[in-house]
C-alpha cells in the first residue's frame, strides 16, 4: 500500500489482512475499495484490488454450494449504502427493519430475541438503502464479527427506546462503542489523531413514539440530551415518521443519483447510478462502463449542477443528486 494513503485505509487494509473466512475478506475488500481516493495515483492499486475481489467472489460462488461455514455477520454490500440498525435489547430494532424492508426478522416482546445480522433492502424512491438488523448490544460481551460488520458499514441507525430510559439506553450504546474504537464521527474532535479508531456517521432513532400521546416524554428526552444528535422520533408499530426516515437515511449515506443518456435518445430515468456526494463524471463513466472510463472525451449535463440544460463539461464535473448525463466517446 503507499504509505500516503489517509488512516482509514490502512485500518480498512489491516482489518481485510486480519480477516478470516472468504466472506469477511469480500467484506474487507469492498470497504477497503470504498475509501481508496480515486486519483491516478492508486489507479494500479484498485486495479488489482478490485480483481481480487472478483477471484474471491468467484470462488466464494463455487465454495458456497460445498459449505456454509461463513458467519451471517458477513454481508456483502448491496444497494446505495449499508446502514446498521444497532440498540439495546427489546428497543424495536427488528420491528424497524420488518417495516422498512423486505426481510421478516422475528419481532417480541421480551429481549435477546434476535442473535443473528439479518440484511433487507429498503426502497428509498427509485433507490433501495441495505438495513441490517442486529442482535442487542449487550456490555458482558459484545461478538467480534457484530463490531466488524459495525466498523464496515456506511451509516449507523442507534434505536432507542422512548418508553423505557432512552437517554441511559443512548450514552450506554455510546460508551460501548467507543470502548470498541467505533466513535461517532461528530465526536471527532474529542479525539486525538493516531490511535486506531473508526469513526462513523451514526444518527439516532427514538423508537415507540406511537402517537401525540408520547410527544410529552419525547419533548423531555430532547430537554435532557447534553449532546445534539442527529435525532428522529420514529414507531415501527404505527409507522410514524417512516417516510421520513427513508428520506434521512439517503441524506445521511451522502451518496447522489445520476441518470445516464444515449445521445439522441430520452434519460433512463429507471436505474440511477449511485455515487458519493461530489463525484465526477469520471467517476459516473466508470460505474457505467470501464471502456467509458477509458475513452471519454467530454459530456453533457442536465441538472442543477449544469449551468444550462445540456452543459459540456470535462471529466472533473462535479455532478449532483437527479443530474442527467451524457457520455461522449
Ligand atoms: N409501542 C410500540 N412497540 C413497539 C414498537 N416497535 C417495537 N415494539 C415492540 O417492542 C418489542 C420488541 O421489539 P423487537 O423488534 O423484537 O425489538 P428488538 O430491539 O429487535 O429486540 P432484541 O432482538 O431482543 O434486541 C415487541 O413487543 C414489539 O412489538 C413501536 O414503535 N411501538
Ligand atoms: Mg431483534
Amino acid at each position: 500500500m503507499p504509505t500516503n494513503l489517509p488512516p482509514e485505509c490502512l485500518e480498512a487494509e489491516q482489518r481485510y489482512r486480519a480477516a478470516k473466512s472468504t466472506a469477511e475478506r469480500i467484506a474487507c475488500l469492498q470497504e477497503l475499495l470504498s475509501v481508496i481516493p480515486k486519483h491516478k495515483g492508486t489507479d494500479r492499486l484498485r486495479a488489482d484490488l478490485r480483481r481480487r475481489l472478483s477471484k474471491l467472489k468467484s470462488a466464494s460462488q463455487t465454495r458456497k454450494r460445498i459449505s456454509r461455514q461463513d458467519s451471517a455477520f458477513c454481508i456483502a454490500k448491496e444497494g446505495a449504502g449499508q446502514v446498521v440498525v444497532l440498540g439495546p435489547p427489546n428497543v424495536g430494532k427488528s420491528a424497524l427493519v420488518a417495516s422498512l424492508t423486505n426481510a421478516t426478522p422475528e419481532v417480541a416482546d421480551y429481549p435477546y430475541t434476535t442473535w443473528e445480522a439479518t440484511p433487507g433492502m429498503m426502497p428509498m424512491e427509485d433507490i433501495q438503502i441495505q438495513l441490517i438488523d442486529t442482535p442487542p448490544l449487550n456490555r458482558d460481551f459484545v461478538k467480534p464479527e457484530l463490531l466488524n460488520l459495525i466498523r464496515r458499514s456506511d451509516l449507523i441507525l442507534l434505536v432507542v427506546d422512548l418508553q423505557t430510559d432512552p437517554l441511559q439506553q443512548l450514552e450506554d450504546t455510546i460508551a460501548l462503542l467507543q470502548e470498541q474504537r467505533i466513535v461517532p464521527c461528530r465526536l471527532k474532535a474529542r479525539h486525538t489523531e493516531g490511535q486506531r479508531l473508526t469513526f462513523k456517521p451514526l444518527m439516532v432513532l427514538v423508537n415507540k413514539n406511537d402517537d401525540e400521546n408520547t410527544d410529552e416524554d419525547l419533548a423531555i428526552f430532547c430537554e435532557l440530551l447534553e449532546d445534539d444528535w442527529p435525532l428522529l422520533p420514529v414507531s415501527a408499530a404505527t409507522g410514524r415518521n417512516l417516510e421520513r426516515l427513508k428520506r434521512v437515511v439517503f441524506e445521511r449515506l451522502e451518496v447522489i443519483r445520476v441518470y445516464s443518456k444515449a445521445p439522441g435518445k430520452e434519460p433512463d430515468l429507471s436505474t440511477p447510478f449511485v455515487l458519493p456526494q461530489g463525484g465526477t463524471v469520471e467517476e459516473f463513466a466508470g460505474k457505467v462502463h470501464r471502456d467509458f472510463l477509458k475513452n471519454l472525451k467530454s459530456a453533457r449535463v442536465w441538472g442543477s449542477s449544469a449551468e444550462h440544460d445540456g452543459q459540456m463539461v470535462g471529466r472533473d464535473h462535479a455532478l449532483d443528486d437527479g443530474d442527467v448525463v451524457e457520455l461522449h466517446i
